[in-house]
């Protein structure tokens, strides 16, 4: 039987290593974009070209960026793919807040040139995978679980573009007839998530303290409450997704809540620390008991103008129709980031 090939926008992303390592063992041939850059941005996919499972004539690079419409649209003629994961992203909520126009550009106008792609080159049979995000959400009127009905009200240019995003997916679906999907991905994380990211920061500063490398570790709003998953289940529901009869739109989360301070509390648990919280606002800190010296604190730089307080998803369209449901809890993916942090020692 004739191999699929995929096509991945943000391969060299947390999310895109994980689905070219689950499309390889599908027996894909996969093409991923990478931007150039100055610094090795492949360290998230490097095993995948070494690996004795996989073989490397079924993997390959382009260079390529999704704010280069011509370029986008050459690979896609060249490779000619079944399906395409639109991943790639400026994927950072408060850096958005300094380079709104940068994350529109590449975040929302990225998304539109891939579609335009399609549309122009005629590739009616390509599957389109677009990342959509919980953040797309926003500012809700109560607090309950989110799904595909629940209406948006962005409060980032991150979130407002990507709404930008789902709706164009929407918008070439109804229009040219392209098999346009939307995954509404809430948070999910993993040994592979970027450093600034608010679980990686945790884990990864608590981790150096025990070690004797750090001295405390400093975050922003500790009652945000979010849904956090493992991008490995994650990867699996966007294949999923591409394989249902019809193109459409899906919640994929845990449906379980936890607060920034919930999590930082369990991660120093494991860790073995006792720690006491005391004060209010941006004084409030949790003070490591073994030494009454201070391990947490709050810097006012790590806030947004606009927070996102709530996210919670309910995903029971996709596990009734896709049969999708995440095989780790919270509690499993502490240990999965804590344990791969401590093997770097
Ligand atoms: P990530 O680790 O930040 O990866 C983003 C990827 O996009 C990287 O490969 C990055 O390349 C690439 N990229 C950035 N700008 C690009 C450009 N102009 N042209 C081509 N590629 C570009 O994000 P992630 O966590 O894997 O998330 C994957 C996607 O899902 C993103 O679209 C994100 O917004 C969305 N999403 C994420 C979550 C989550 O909780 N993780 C939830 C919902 C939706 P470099 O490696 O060179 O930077
Ligand atoms: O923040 C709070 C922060 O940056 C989570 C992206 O993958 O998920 C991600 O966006 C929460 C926020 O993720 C710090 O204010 C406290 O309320 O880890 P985060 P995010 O903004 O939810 C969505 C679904 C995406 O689509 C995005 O691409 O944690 N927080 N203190 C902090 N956040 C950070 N980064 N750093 C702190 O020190």
């Amino acid at each position: 039987m004739k191999k699929k090939i995929a096509l991945i926008f943000g391969i060299t992303g947390q999310d895109g290593s994980y689905l070219a390592e689950l499309l390889l063992k599908k027996n894909y041939i996969i093409h991923g974009v990478k931007r150039r850059s100055s610094s090795a941005n492949t360290e998230r996919i490097d095993h995948l070209f070494d690996s004795v499972n996989f073989s490397n004539k079924n993997f390959f690079i382009h260079y390529g960026d999704i704010s280069d419409g011509t370029s986008t649209l050459n690979i896609i003629n060249k490779v000619k793919p079944d399906e395409i994961y639109n991943l790639a992203a400026q994927s950072h909520v408060r850096v958005s807040f300094d380079i709104p126009e940068y994350t529109a550009d590449v975040t929302a106008i990225g998304a539109l040139r891939i579609l335009e792609a399609l549309r122009i080159l005629r590739l009616k049979k390509t599957k389109y995978y677009q990342a959509s995000s919980s953040e797309m959400y926003g500012l809700l009127e109560k607090k309950k679980s989110l799904n595909e009905l629940t209406p948006f009200h962005p409060r980032s240019v991150y979130g407002i573009s990507k709404v930008f995003a789902f709706h164009a997916a929407v918008h070439y679906r109804e229009a040219y007839g392209i098999f346009a999907s939307n995954g509404i991905l809430f948070n999910h994380e993993s040994p592979r998530r970027g450093p600034t990211f608010v679980t990686k920061k945790i884990v990864q500063g608590l981790v150096r303290i025990k070690k004797g490398l750090q001295k405390k570790l400093t975050l922003g709003n500790l009652y945000a409450v979010r849904d956090w998953g493992h991008a490995k289940d994650y990867a699996t529901s966007m294949w999923k997704i591409l394989q249902y009869k019809k193109p459409d739109n899906w919640v994929i989360a845990t449906n379980k809540e936890t607060t920034v301070k919930e999590f930082a509390n369990r991660v120093a648990k494991k860790l073995g620390f006792k720690i006491k919280w005391k004060g209010k606002g941006i004084y409030e800190k949790a003070i490591n008991l073994d030494n009454n010296k201070t391990i947490i604190d709050i810097d006012k730089k790590f806030l947004r103008p606009t927070e996102v307080d709530f996210l919670r998803g309910d995903f029971s369209k996709a596990k009734r129709l896709l049969k999708w449901k995440p095989a780790y809890n919270t509690d499993d993916l502490i240990e999965d980031m804590i344990s791969s942090e401590l093997e770097d020692f």
